[in-house]
């Protein structure tokens, strides 16, 4: 069969708090896999540009309230939106690079009080990632790269909540990163992790179990 013969992507995710060098270290994973022939893309939850994701931008700059059950299913309504086109690519053969997931999606709600089984609800039957790569760095050195942002979360309390939940999130497809090195290491240490399970998955399924 046609289908058989197309090798799936895999679904790459890159997690952390914030000023862990996620972003940087995303991009330049798609563009060392792109210069290397294996196709990829890109892709950042909150996706700021669709409608949900106005929603969530506006609430993130401070410019509107809203309760925190309803921007946490905003959140993960963000993700659904994306998934059938997620599905299709990664089934086409690309590699997806995913700055942000469902465990940001928990951590920074239930840093908030809110009980993290219900946090999880609303993303039960998502994709599941082949890799979750957690940039781990101590709040401190967070903070000397420059400081937090404007941004509702970037505050050192919720930052070190937000911490200690991802690391209570930690399951088998996790793999800590120490973010406390040079920007060449992580890179090179984030590639080759990467590298071993794009070569890996290709006999595996494509799941849609996430948190069972
Ligand atoms: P960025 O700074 O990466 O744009 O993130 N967040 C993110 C949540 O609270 N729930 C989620 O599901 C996701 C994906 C983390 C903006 C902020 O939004 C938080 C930081
Ligand atoms: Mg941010």
């Amino acid at each position: 069969k046609l289908a058989n013969m197309v090798k799936r992507g895999a679904l790459i995710v890159l997690e952390g708090c914030d000023r862990s060098g996620k972003s940087t270290q995303c991009s330049n994973l798609v563009n060392y896999l792109t210069a290397h022939n294996i196709d990829s893309k890109l892709l950042k939850f909150p996706d700021r540009t669709t409608s949900t994701g106005k929603m969530i931008n506006s609430y993130l700059t401070n410019a509107t309230e809203l309760n925190d059950q309803a921007v946490h299913l905003l959140f993960s309504a963000n993700r659904w939106e994306a998934m059938d086109d997620m599905r299709s690519m990664l089934l086409a053969g690309t590699t997806l690079v995913v700055d942000r997931y469902v465990y940001s999606g928990v951590a920074f709600t239930a840093a908030k009080g809110l009980d993290m089984n219900w946090c999880k609800q609303p993303d039960v039957g998502l994709l599941t990632p082949d890799l979750v790569l957690f940039l781990d760095l101590p709040i401190d050195a967070a903070e000397q790269r420059g400081g937090f942002g404007e941004e509702r979360y970037e505050k050192r309390e919720m930052q070190i909540k937000v911490r200690e939940l991802f690391l209570q999130l930690r399951d088998s497809l996790w793999q800590l990163i120490d973010a406390n090195r040079s920007m060449q290491e992580i890179e090179l240490d984030i590639r080759q992790r990467v590298l071993s399970t794009v070569d890996t998955i290709h006999d595996k399924p494509l799941k849609q179990d996430l948190w069972t």
